[in-house]
């Protein structure tokens, strides 16, 4: 039996923080929530969470969130409350004059992390710019994933395919940048992640290639490897399985295209060289090769930490051609494409190819349609043609999550106009002219639309409010919608749609689109065609703890959103050419004083937010980390201050001496040093790392546009001898 939103009693929900959005309940007593934990009966996550979840509660109630609409007043920070009327008006005829005037790129948006758990969000806000001729869509794609899609659209003609580890049934898993104790496994929707990986050490291995002894590192096998260097690994893997015959012919004659242009290209791969570059002796990598291929099931999974360097987009192609040449793609315990619910059966849904557009900054080759993250703030500073003026920050904090912090701040005062839609003034909020007051995950409906076909045991669940909107706040597609009603437009799902409501008429709603969506596709019931399939309100009704798709994601069904017209993964491209070309010619210098900074999450934090609650944030501790070596040729000791410096910037933190770090490298995480309106936030400890991170795209991955935030050379001195 659902509960009525705000009604008391026991409400069945989940967690929109991380891709494994376990089950929740959430208990309300006079309106409010009182209490939240796991829910025993969700299909998948039985009953797992973490502190996360619950912590949401102190999120929802925060003294320090915004409820009501906001208007600045005075210099960044300074804001009185406005009406919800008067700032829809005023912002909906700055945009059409702004628009009209400079062109529809003079508008952007930057749709951040928290969207991707939120129903239809980034199709629904970024239907909003397009309505006004917009290109600009920009999210944390180039800090997170962006060469995971660019390798997606090279190799599987489909970025919007993300092949994950089939944990159910692998015996063999090498972590390449991923932090799983941590961040509870990205990329893929497994809750119960944790238990499988267990299972699967017990089984055979779980080998984690970090640079840090991470917590995941010490629970399974550590390899340690030197920072931006995992393409030369995966590259000195692959050459010893083809030379050592590990590899198989046949599978790849019958279905893949290119393997032996690639393969003929790695004979010039130098094992002293992969030695030289990752820090791992030639036969420790031929170890791992030879492992690899002779495991009954095995899997290569990169997250993160194989993203943001020199050279992630191949990192991620030689990922995929490991997974291929042995096998295991397609295959049950190998590495997966999942079945997309939202997607009519047999078309799959494709982004526009790679570079069929480039950026006005640096001009760079646009991955899946998204704007290069890191040029941001010059798209904003730098005047000409499609200079942007208007800007709509949507779940995002640009300013401690991009590169270039103090840049993006003086871009972020430059706007015309800067509307923040978030519960929180955030870094970024302060400089907005308004902060429009959103909902938290208790306060909406949702279903798990995005990250949906990349579950090892695929499931849904659409849930309804478990309380009424808190103060003033509102759902981002209403407040979309109300500016475009303002303007005599359509509201983003009826654009999306392509429909034009009569006058009067509401129009269809973001649920709407999803609904018609799941109904056209495998699962659905096709509107009636096929009575056993799904619709929303079948799964509102029948299945309140979420339904359970299938016991296993299908492996063979993989193919299927390979969107060549041969449905063959290509494994040799013009881009693949010249990224080996580019890693086979690299220079890296021996410098001993310069170092390469790389980061880590905080278990108790979100990137750069739920750091205003006591309960999530005990703990948190923003060290710099450093390797004994490193530090005593510094002269530096435990806990002292240090400062780093970058070609970018420099912050002083603190320092915490450790062999967890390889040498050579130091470590910091991302997400602090907050000055907003949250209080208890703003007394942490800690800086914002980012400072450090460069926005010039000369200094980006040439083919992705990906920022490098991992592997940055820095220069680190005790802080008395600074100057
Ligand atoms: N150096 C370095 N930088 C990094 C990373 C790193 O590892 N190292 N990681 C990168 C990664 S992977 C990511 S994803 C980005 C994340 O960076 P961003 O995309 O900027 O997202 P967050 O920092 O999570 O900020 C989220 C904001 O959204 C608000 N919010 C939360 N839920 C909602 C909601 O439902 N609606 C609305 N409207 N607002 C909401 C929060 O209050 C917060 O202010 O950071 C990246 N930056
Ligand atoms: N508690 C918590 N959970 C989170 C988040 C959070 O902030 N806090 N953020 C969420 C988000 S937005 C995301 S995208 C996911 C990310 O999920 P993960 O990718 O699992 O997260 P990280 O903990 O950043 O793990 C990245 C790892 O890469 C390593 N690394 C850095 N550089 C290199 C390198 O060059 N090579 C290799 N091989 N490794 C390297 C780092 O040491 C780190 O251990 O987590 C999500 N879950
Ligand atoms: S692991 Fe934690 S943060 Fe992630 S969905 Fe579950 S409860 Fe939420
Ligand atoms: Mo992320």
């Amino acid at each position: 039996m659902t509960v009525e939103p705000g009604a008391d009693g026991r409400h069945i929900t989940y967690c929109r923080l991380c891709e494994a959005q376990c089950g929740l309940i959430a208990e309300v007593e006079n309106g409010r929530i009182v209490h939240v934990g796991p829910d025993r009966d969700h299909p998948v996550s039985r009953g797992h969470l973490c502190v996360k979840g619950p912590g949401m509660v102190n999120v929802t109630y925060d003294q320090d969130r915004v409820l009501t609409p906001l208007k600045r007043v005075g210099g960044p920070g300074d804001f009185a409350p406005v009406g919800w009327d008067e700032a829809i008006a005023d912002i909906a005829e700055r945009v059409d004059a702004i628009t009209k005037r400079y062109g529809g790129n003079a508008l952007g948006a930057y749709i951040g992390n928290p969207a991707a758990f939120s129903t239809m969000h980034y199709a629904y806000g970024y239907a909003f710019i397009q309505s006004f001729g917009s290109e600009k869509r920009y999210n944390a794609m180039q800090v997170d994933t962006g060469a995971r899609v660019l390798a997606s659209d090279q190799v599987f003609g489909n970025a919007n395919v993300y092949p994950f580890p089939d944990l159910l049934d692998c015996d063999h898993l090498m972590i390449f940048g991923g932090n799983p104790v941590v961040s509870k496994m990205s990329l893929i929707c497994a809750p119960r992640a944790l238990q499988h990986l267990d299972d699967i050490a017990k089984r055979g291995a779980v080998i984690v290639v970090d640079p840090r002894n991470t917590e995941t590192a010490k629970r399974y096998e550590h390899q340690p490897i030197a920072p931006d260097s995992d393409a030369w690994l995966l590259a000195g893997m692959l050459k010893v399985m083809i030379g050592e015959g590990l590899v198989q012919t046949d599978f790849l004659s019958e279905r893949v295209v290119g393997w032996d242009r690639l393969f003929d290209r790695l004979q010039s791969v130098d094992l002293a060289t992969v030695e030289q570059k990752t820090g791992i002796a030639v036969p420790r990598v031929e170890e791992l090769a030879r492992r690899f291929a002779s495991a009954r099931t095995a899997a290569c999974y990169g997250r993160v930490g194989s993203n943001r360097g020199s050279f992630s987009t191949l990192a991620n192609i030689l990922m995929d051609a490991i997974n291929i040449a042995t096998g295991n793609f397609a295959r049950e315990g190998g590495s997966l494409i999942g079945v997309a619910p939202f997607e009519p059966e047999g078309a799959p849904y494709i982004a526009p190819a790679h570079g069929s557009s480039r950026s006005r900054i640096g001009d760079l080759p646009l991955v899946a349609a998204v704007q290069p993250g890191g040029t941001l703030a010059d798209d904003i500073l730098v005047p000409g043609d499609g200079q942007m003026r208007a800007l709509f920050v949507d779940c995002g904090n640009p300013v401690l999550s991009y590169p270039d912090g103090d840049k993006t701040e003086r871009a972020f005062e430059a706007l015309d106009l800067f509307v923040s839609l978030d519960f929180y003034m955030n870094e970024s909020a302060r400089y907005a002219h308004y902060i429009l007051p959103t909902t938290t995950f208790f306060e909406r409906a949702d279903i798990n639309d995005l990250w949906s076909p990349n579950a090892p045991e695929p499931w849904l669940h659409y849930v309804q409010p478990v309380i009424e909107p808190l103060g003033q706040a509102r759902h981002e597609f209403d407040i979309y919608a109300a500016i475009l009603r303002h303007l005599g437009r359509p509201n983003p799902a009826a654009l999306l749609m392509g429909q034009e409501p009569a006058d009067g008429e509401e129009g269809p709603s973001h649920f709407d689109l999803v609904d018609a969506a799941l109904r056209m596709g495998p699962f659905g019931d096709g509107f009636g065609a096929k009575p056993d399939g799904l619709s929303l309100e079948k799964l509102k009704e029948e299945y309140p703890h979420g339904k359970k798709l299938a016991d296993r994601m299908p492996a063979e069904r993989s193919w299927d959103r390979v969107a060549s017209d041969d449905r063959k993964p290509r494994l040799w491209t013009d881009l693949i050419e010249t990224e080996i070309d580019r890693l086979s010619s690299h220079a890296s210098g021996n410098d001993p004083v310069v170092l390469k900074l790389f980061g880590r999450r905080m278990l108790h934090g979100m990137n750069s937010w739920l750091h205003n609650s006591d309960r999530v944030i005990r703990n948190a501790k923003p060290t710099l980390l450093m390797h004994p070596n490193d530090a005593r040729n510094r002269q530096i000791s435990d806990g002292k201050s240090v400062r780093i410096r970058s070609k970018s910037g420099q912050i002083d933190v603190t320092v915490e001496i450790t062999d967890d770090v390889v040498p050579g490298s130091v470590c910091y995480p991302h997400g602090f040093g907050h000055n907003g309106g949250w209080q208890k936030a703003n007394a942490l400890d800690g800086v914002n790392v980012n400072l450090l991170a460069s926005s010039d795209p000369a200094d980006f991955e040439p083919v992705s546009g990906n920022c490098l935030l991992d592997g940055i050379p820095v220069e680190v001195t005790p802080l008395q001898d600074a100057h």
